[in-house]
C-alpha cells in the first residue's frame, strides 16, 4: 500500500475562516474560531485522514500588516507555516473580495513563485450570490497562477470534500506523519488556555480588544479521575481586570463555566477549572508570554 503524508498550511488575512476550516477538515474543534480577527495566535496542526493519505492541516495567525510586537510574531508564524509545508492554501472571503490585505499577500506569495503549490480556496460562498464567484475566480486566476481554485464554505461544508481530496492526492508519498487516531499536535495545556481565551474574547469583544493572554499554569491529573486546571489571565490594566471578574465575579464565573464544559468534553473526563486574573501592563514585551503562545519573541523585533 502507498501512503501519502503532507503539510498543508491555510494562510489568509485575519477572519478569512482557517481556524472554521481546519475544524471542519479534521472534525473536532482543534483551533478556536471567533468573529473577531486575529483570534488565531500561533501556528496549530490539525490531522485529517482522506483514504490512504494523511493530511496535516496547519492553521496560521492571519496575515496583516503588523503595528506591534505580538503582531510582527504572529505574521511571521503565518509566513514560516507556510514555508515549511507542501501546499499552501490562501483562503479568501468570498463577499469581501480583492482587499488590499489580499493583494499584499498575493504579492508576498509571487516573490516565491514556483517554489511551492499554492491552491486558492473562495471562502463564505453561502454569503455570495453565484454568478459573484465566477468573476472573483477569474480575477484572483490573473494575479495568481493558482494550481486550483475551490469554492467552499468552512462552516456549512460546501465544497470542503472536495477540497480535502484533491489534497489528499498532492500530499507527497510517504509514511504517516502523526499515529492515525491523532488530530491535533498541541500540548493539552495550550488547548485549554486556548479555550478560555475563546470563552473571554466572545464575551468581552467590545471592552476588551485582545490585550490579554492565557496561560495554563498548573494541569493535576487527580486521582478521582478528574482533572484540576488553573489558569492565568493576563490583562494590561486594573479596568481591564474589572472587566474580566464583572460585577461580583458574575463575569468571570460565567465564562469559566462555558470553557469548564467545553473543555470536559475535550478531555472526556471531569474538569475542574480555576481562573486566576493578573494585572501585567507589559505582558506584550515578556519573551515568556510568547513561547507559552508558541511564538517566537524575536520574530516581533523591528
Ligand atoms: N458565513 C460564513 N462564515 C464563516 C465561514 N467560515 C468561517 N466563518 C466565520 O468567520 C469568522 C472567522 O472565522 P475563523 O475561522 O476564526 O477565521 P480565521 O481565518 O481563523 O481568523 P484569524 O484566526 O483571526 O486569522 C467566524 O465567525 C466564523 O464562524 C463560512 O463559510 N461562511
Ligand atoms: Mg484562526
Amino acid at each position: 500500500m502507498t501512503t501519502r503524508a503532507g503539510f498543508v498550511a491555510l494562510i489568509g488575512e485575519p477572519n478569512a475562516g482557517k481556524s472554521t476550516l481546519l475544524n471542519r477538515m479534521v472534525g473536532a474543534k482543534v483551533s478556536i474560531v471567533t468573529h473577531k480577527v486575529q483570534t488565531t495566535r500561533a501556528r496549530i496542526r490539525g490531522v485529517a485522514m482522506s483514504g490512504d493519505s494523511q493530511i496535516v492541516f496547519v492553521d496560521t495567525p492571519g496575515i496583516f500588516r503588523p503595528r506591534r510586537r505580538l503582531d510582527r510574531a504572529m505574521v511571521t508564524a503565518a509566513w514560516g507555516g507556510a514555508a515549511d509545508a507542501d501546499i499552501v492554501v490562501l483562503m479568501i472571503e468570498a463577499h469581501r473580495g480583492i482587499t488590499d490585505g489580499v493583494r499584499q499577500i498575493i504579492e508576498s506569495l509571487s516573490e516565491r513563485e514556483g517554489t511551492q503549490r499554492v491552491a486558492l480556496a473562495i471562502n463564505k460562498i453561502d454569503r455570495v450570490q453565484a454568478d459573484v464567484l465566477l468573476g472573483l475566480t477569474k480575477e484572483l486566476n490573473a494575479l495568481f497562477a493558482f494550481e486550483e481554485t475551490f469554492l467552499i464554505s468552512a462552516e456549512k461544508g460546501h465544497g470542503t470534500d472536495t477540497l480535502k481530496s484533491w489534497l489528499a492526492g498532492v500530499v507527497p508519498e510517504g509514511p504517516y506523519l502523526y499515529p492515525e487516531d491523532q488530530i491535533a499536535d498541541l500540548p493539552m495545556r495550550m488547548i485549554a488556555a486556548e479555550v478560555t481565551r475563546e470563552k473571554l474574547t466572545l464575551r468581552l469583544h467590545q471592552e476588551l480588544p485582545y490585550q490579554m493572554t492565557v496561560e495554563t499554569e498548573k494541569w493535576e491529573e487527580r486521582e478521582d479521575g478528574s482533572v484540576r486546571i488553573d489558569q492565568l489571565i493576563y490583562v494590561m490594566r486594573d479596568g481591564h481586570k474589572g472587566i474580566v471578574l464583572g460585577n461580583r465575579g458574575e463575569t468571570i464565573k460565567a465564562l469559566g463555566k462555558a470553557a469548564r464544559e467545553e473543555l470536559t468534553e475535550f478531555v472526556g473526563r471531569k474538569v475542574h477549572l480555576f481562573l486566576q486574573v493578573k494585572v501585567r501592563p507589559n505582558w506584550l514585551e515578556e519573551s515568556e508570554r510568547y513561547s507559552e503562545m508558541g511564538l517566537d519573541f524575536k520574530d516581533g523585533a523591528l
